[in-house]
């Protein structure tokens, strides 16, 4: 079964709790990103932390393996089950997130293409295909993969084998959830969830279509 992956990316402490408990029947994990913690500061994670689902840091931490190694162990020690890095910077810096990750017992996924049209500029000519490949000697829980573009999933499904593919990009972006679902572990979802009329009630119905 395809997971299902809120990205809570709203600014407002109050509409985060209730969209996400709206939510939360529905749903696998939720990621918080900048936008979230900028707004409300970790405090966040205790907020969320009733709920009982998997929180996933997404700081797409991409520095060097002392800092990466510093921002990881301040995301798990603030209560995070998983973290999000990139692979560009090399496999020593994103190692350090996956050693900080396991030691934690929670996990790392490593970026290895984006969604948004700007990410063929870089990724694309065999750099994803070399990140996929790092998070797989890295020993990375997974990566992430654009719902944007199928066609790459799959081609990034043949490097990582079984390793979890996580996919933004769905709805607001124009990837299609069906299609997708049938291709990764679990699919992110963020505006078209928050921003629906009724959160809950949009979740509920992608959990029904997903694989
Ligand atoms: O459904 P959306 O478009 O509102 O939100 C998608 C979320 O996924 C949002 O938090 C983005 O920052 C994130 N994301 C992408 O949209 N594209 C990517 O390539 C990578 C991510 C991401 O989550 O990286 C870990």
């Amino acid at each position: 079964m395809t997971e299902l992956i809120l990205s809570l990316d709203v600014l407002d402490r109050k509409q985060a709790v209730s969209v996400a408990e709206s939510c939360a029947p529905f749903i696998d994990a939720i990621k918080i990103g900048y936008p979230l913690v900028l707004s409300t500061g970790l405090s966040i994670v205790s907020d969320l932390a009733d709920l009982a689902l998997p929180l996933i840091a997404d700081f797409k931490v991409a520095d060097i393996p002392n800092t990466n190694r510093l921002i990881c162990e301040a995301v798990f020690s603030a209560g995070f089950d998983a973290v999000i890095a990139h692979g560009f910077v090399g496999a020593d810096a994103a190692r350090t997130c996956v050693e900080v990750a396991h030691r934690h017992s929670g996990a790392a996924y490593i970026v290895a293409e984006m969604s948004h049209p700007g990410a063929t500029e870089f990724f694309h000519g065999g750099v994803a295909e070399r990140i996929a490949e790092l998070a797989v000697t890295c020993r990375a829980d997974g990566i992430i993969a654009p719902a944007t573009r199928p066609e790459r999933i799959a081609r990034l499904r043949e490097i990582v084998g079984s390793k979890a593919i996580y996919s933004p990009g769905v709805g607001a972006q124009g990837g299609d959830p069906d299609e997708v679902a049938r291709l990764v572990d679990g699919i992110i979802v963020g505006r078209s969830i928050y921003e629906a009329e009724n959160p809950g009630a949009e979740a509920e119905r992608l959990s029904r279509i997903r694989r």
